[in-house]
């Protein structure tokens, strides 16, 4: 997509401040808008004519992303389980894009938009105004309005959660840059919520850091961020390579830009930020004494306090570092590897980025370094574009690049395991997904890394400067899509798995036939084991994107307030289960390769499995929403060792920890309150279907022996079933951090599915009455 044609409206990035009411209050034709997917890396495009919408039709997909009618027939209502989940598989198969991935929107973090907004408002490249509308329209349609979490007109972390500083005033923030009037009722009701909040002041670190470099704080403010760090020697323990890939990802173009104290150039003439300068804040602009605020914080967003040691930290830092020994050479130093390492990772991930906060940040350094036009300023514009999503209620900024990768490896899995695999019928939707995985499996390893002191083949999870501390990722998948290009272990596993799946079927009606032809070659699959024996932590489980590197006490230096648990990898037992259960199934194809390694592997993991279980029969879940969601993985890791119901005391507290939560309506349902607190706290809405699909897979994998609350669950689950075969959205699903939470739409398809199929294979498929 060209930069240069994106229709330049309302005129703000260049200081002009009127409204315009194209924007505030209307929405654009959704008849217009059409998802592309150009192998896995997808955009949407607003069509300008009638002959445009002529060539390029809406797909089912679009419409059902749109929340517009599919036109999809209604289905004869299901009796059975089975008819229930084939149902739902109607639907849902009718969503597979083209190149073969399920896609969908990925909204819920508040904190995302602004920093885009901000990020294009300084560096003066605006969106198109179909953008700008959807975007505003979508901030407003999030704002805490009406019955909305108190209707005290502020915006939260996430799209569920109590209005705090950080998102109302980077998302209010956001409206005024696209042309919002101040004086929209909407936005006195956000000010007046921001000002019972304390106003801007009390914002966590990172709406401080973007408020200074838009110019409207000063960068006193502003905890120190020093690049510095990065110049420690890596054996040191609080060495940026040792932190969680997200964290120290971030840490680095934000320490380049809190370095050079960067503030957009224009801020003092452009009177929009002159105006924010009053709306912020409850003291007039002029008055306030920034440092003193520096470790200002509402209790609304201060889910993590800092600690004692990083307050003493920062006091150092700013009382004698910054002042006395921060010698120019040092900064330089440090500035010049930061902008090395920025550039690796531009190189790694073709400017996509790891994620949409460093993304906006990596921009806005290249922006800063090479001018706004440099190949890295316009590649980072274009790429910025995949993370924006529209939905029905208007454009987002995705948590990722897309859930390409994620959303088709369990689909297939969810068809495998329910039995839809050997039909005819649904051989080409398994045929593409699978295809699609081939397409999206790195075949390369990071940029310097085979030029590495580290390098060996296979590859192990030492790593190097010379490829900027990254991750192998040869045979590797990534959440989204290969041309982001960060290896994930559970991606990496659940892709590798549901390939196993399909690979090793053979055709029912001659058993010497395989189903499916070897899409993925033996040496490729090789490759993808090689990189999930390089993921286990010492304690035998599994993190994220690396084995951990530093130590739990790392979380002394988080300093982000508003977020749990970010400094390190931890042990997940999600991630655990997708490593082991993999690996299970790998090595019953190929028994000879690496199998001692492999059964160690598995041996410890499981064992690691075991010992996380707490006293009540549960897991705490890292990446969903909570008990249900790593219950349902734990129990799976547990189930590839033969252990049962009958046989495993772990298995049966497990299933006891969920039935003594089951609902009257047969159903589970868990708030995202349990991720906050890690205790179980109870859906206020009741059961929910994807939670209650959770369970029961758990359960009918468990081999639990009383089939009669297991089929009281799938009841419900064909009770909230449409008549197209669908089922409706309901309370968010996925988490990170602990305090911020994340869709899954598609999960509401996958699961229900799956449970239901299963459920039918192993109890039979009675009609439900
Ligand atoms: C994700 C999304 C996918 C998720 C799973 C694969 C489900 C998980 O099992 C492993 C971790 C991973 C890959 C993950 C990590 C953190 C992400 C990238 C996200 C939750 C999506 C958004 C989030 C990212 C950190 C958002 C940016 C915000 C920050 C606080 C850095």
């Amino acid at each position: 997509m060209s930069v240069r044609n994106r229709g330049h409206v309302n005129g703000h990035a260049n200081g002009s401040t009127k409204p315009s009411q194209k924007t505030v209050d209307s929405r654009t034709d959704p008849g217009r808008w059409r998802l592309r997917n150009e192998r896995g890396v997808q955009t949407w495009h607003y069509l300008q004519s009638d002959e445009e919408v002529k060539q390029w039709p809406m797909t089912i997909a679009d419409r059902h992303c749109l929340g517009l009618d599919t036109g999809l027939p209604q289905l004869p209502a299901a009796r059975t389980p089975l008819q229930a989940s084939e149902n739902g598989l109607n639907y849902y198969s009718k969503l597979q894009l083209e190149p073969g991935n399920w896609g969908c929107e990925y909204g819920g973090p508040m904190f995302l938009l602004p920093g885009f907004i901000v990020t294009l408002y300084v560096t003066d490249m605006p969106l198109t105004q179909p953008e700008q509308t959807e975007i505003v329209r979508y901030i407003f349609n999030m704002q805490n309005l009406g019955s909305k979490n108190g209707g005290d007109g502020g915006w939260g972390l996430h799209v569920e959660g109590d209005s705090t500083v950080f998102g109302t005033a980077m998302n209010y923030t956001a409206l005024r840059l696209l042309g919002v009037s101040p004086d929209d009722p909407r936005m006195r009701k956000a000010r007046s919520c921001l000002y019972d909040l304390g106003g801007a002041l009390n914002g966590p670190h990172w709406a401080k850091f973007w408020l200074a470099l838009l110019g409207v704080m000063n960068w006193e403010v502003v905890n120190p961020v020093p690049p510095e760090l990065w110049l420690l020697p890596d054996w040191t323990p609080i060495s940026p390579w040792r932190w969680w890939i997200h964290m120290r990802m971030i840490f680095l173009p934000m320490s380049f830009v809190w370095s050079k104290r960067w503030v957009y150039p224009k801020a003092d003439t452009d009177p929009l930020i002159r105006q924010l300068r009053q709306e912020l804040f409850m003291q007039p602009h002029d008055e306030i004494a920034w440092s003193r605020y520096r470790n200002a914080i509402s209790p609304a967003d201060n889910y993590n306090p800092k600690s004692w040691l990083l307050n003493l930290i920062n006091y150092f830092l700013v009382l004698i570092w910054v002042p006395y020994l921060r010698f120019d050479w040092l900064i330089g130093r440090a500035e010049r590897w930061c902008w090395k390492l920025i550039q690796m990772e531009d190189a790694n991930s073709d400017y996509a980025d790891l994620a949409p906060v460093n993304s906006p940040m990596n921009l806005l350094a290249c922006y800063i370094e090479e001018g706004p036009d440099a190949h890295s300023v316009r590649r980072h514009r274009e790429r910025l574009q995949e993370f924006l999503w529209l939905g029905k209620d208007g454009m987002m900024a995705n948590g990722t690049n897309g859930v390409q990768n994620w959303d088709t490896a369990f689909t297939i899995q969810a068809m495998f395991e329910a039995g839809f695999a050997t039909k005819p019928e649904h051989h080409q939707t398994l045929l593409k997904a699978v295809e699609f995985l081939e397409d999206q499996q790195f075949l390369e390893h990071p940029v310097g890394y085979e030029k590495s002191p580290v390098y060996s083949d296979p590859p192990t999870a030492k790593t190097s400067p010379e490829h900027g501390y990254r991750h192998v990722r040869k045979g590797a998948w990534g959440f989204s899509n290969r041309a982001q290009g960060y290896t994930v272990s559970d991606c990496t596993a659940e892709a590798l798995k549901s390939t196993l799946m399909l690979q090793t079927l053979a055709d029912p009606n001659d058993s010497t036939q395989s189903l499916f032809p070897m899409v993925i070659p033996e040496h490729r699959l090789k490759w993808a084991a090689d990189i999930l024996l390089t993921m286990q932590n010492k304690s035998g489980a599994c993190s994220s994107y690396e084995p951990t590197r530093g130590s739990e006490r790392l979380e002394l230096l988080n300093a982000a307030e508003v977020f749990g648990r970010i400094m390190v990898e931890y042990d997940y037992p999600e991630c655990t289960t997708a490593c082991v259960t993999t690996l299970d199934r790998f090595r019953q194809l190929y028994p000879d390769y690496r199998a001692n390694e492999i059964r160690r592997f598995i041996d410890t993991a499981v064992q690691w499995i075991r010992t996380n279980q707490r006293e009540d029969g549960s897991w705490y879940g890292s990446w969903g929403i909570c008990f249900t969601y790593a219950g349902m993985f734990a129990v799976e890791s547990l189930c590839t060792q033969g252990e049962t119901h009958a046989n495993s005391e772990h298995l049966r507290r497990a299933c006891a920890f969920f039935l003594h939560r089951q609902n009257e309506d047969g159903g589970w349902g868990e708030s995202y309150k349990s991720c906050e607190t890690a205790k179980w706290c109870p859906h206020p809405d009741g059961s929910q279907v994807v939670q209650t699909a959770w369970v029961i897979i758990a359960l009918v994998r468990a081999q639990y022996p009383d089939k009669e609350p297991i089929a009281r669950a799938v009841k419900l689950l064909m009770q909230r079933q449409q008549p197209k075969g669908e089922w409706l959205q309901e309370g968010i699903e996925g988490v990170f951090n602990k305090s911020c939470m994340i869709s899954y739409p598609n999960y509401k398809f996958i699961f229900p599915i799956q449970a239901l199929g299963m459920y039918a294979k192993r109890y039979g498929d009675a009609d439900v009455e």
